[in-house]
């Protein structure tokens, strides 16, 4: 897979991707010298650590959190993007559903966008991917990050995630993003209970029938929690072992917070699976 002229091979290992966010703490605005220099450290270190591809976002998708202006998510992630593609010899992908700050995210350098809503929420996205023959990740969410977990409902959680993913390829497809630079993301967690959760990781081989690279969002999501009875900083084992699990089932791409860890259970799984 080309992005923008980074190759990414897939088949021949799972690759992982790790998460930079550069959702502001209580003590800056996001943007400043520090901030930039804590986020090139960390992902200096999950490149060290194994990863192939790394996720920068400015908005957080939390469950209830609320949607911040296109300037506001501009100025937290492209003097990150801009420092780190000059550091780090990996996928850079953008998590953004808005075209407004994927294109100059794209300019800065990011090779691929990450689009949680599918193409659903910005009609401008597909174009901007395509023109600059960057990749695109399509990952289903029911609802709104605010409104998601708000008792969602399924008659069939598997064969609707594929349907609404099917379309989106379409979407994107119809608006020129070549075929070979999709991925597909079943959305763990966004717009599902536990039971959606768990029935999308039984049956998350159904997916490869749509013909795209498959990546899972699984890391210290909250369904671990609630099977485990742990909290946030204890879901690490709970997360490799989602890891495993979806890479048998045919994960091409892992996107995890603890890169070390989730690295080993991967290169284990794959010298077991491939
Ligand atoms: C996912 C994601 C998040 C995921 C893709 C979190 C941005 C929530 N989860 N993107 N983003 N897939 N593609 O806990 O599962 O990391 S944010």
């Amino acid at each position: 897979m080309n992005c923008r002229g980074k190759t990414l091979t897939l088949g021949d290992r799972t690759h992982v991707m790790g998460i930079l966010n550069v959702t502001p703490d209580s003590f800056s605005d996001g943007g400043c010298y520090f901030d930039v220099q804590r986020a090139v450290a960390h992902t200096q270190l999950m490149v060290q650590e194994g990863a192939t591809l790394v996720d920068i976002g400015g908005e957080s998708s939390r469950p209830g959190a609320l949607p911040v202006s296109v300037d506001e998510e501009l100025a937290r992630i492209l003097p990150v993007i801009r420092a780190v593609v000059d550091r780090v010899d990996v996928l850079i992908s953008v998590d953004t559903y808005k075209a407004e700050v994927a294109q100059p995210a794209l300019e800065a350098g990011a090779h691929l966008v990450n689009d949680i809503t599918a193409l659903r929420a910005d009609a401008a996205m597909a174009s901007v991917v395509a023109r600059r023959e960057a990749g695109l990740i399509l990952m289903h969410i029911k609802g709104t990050p605010r409104t998601m977990q708000q008792a969602p409902q399924y008659d069939d959680v598997v064969s609707e995630v594929h349907a609404s993913l099917q379309e989106s390829i379409r979407i994107a497809e119809a608006q020129g993003v070549a075929a070979e630079r999709i991925i597909i993301d079943p959305g763990i967690g966004f717009g599902k209970t536990t039971a959606h959760n768990l029935e999308l990781l039984k049956r998350l081989s159904e997916f490869r029938s749509l013909n795209k690279p498959l990546l899972i969002g699984t890391s210290r999501k909250s369904f671990i929690g609630n099977v485990l009875g742990l909290p946030i900083s204890e879901r690490v084992e709970g997360t490799a072992a989602t890891v495993c699990w979806a890479i048998a089932h045919g994960a091409d791409i892992v996107r995890v917070h603890d890169v070390k860890a989730n690295v080993r259970a991967a290169l284990m799984t794959d010298a077991l699976y491939r």
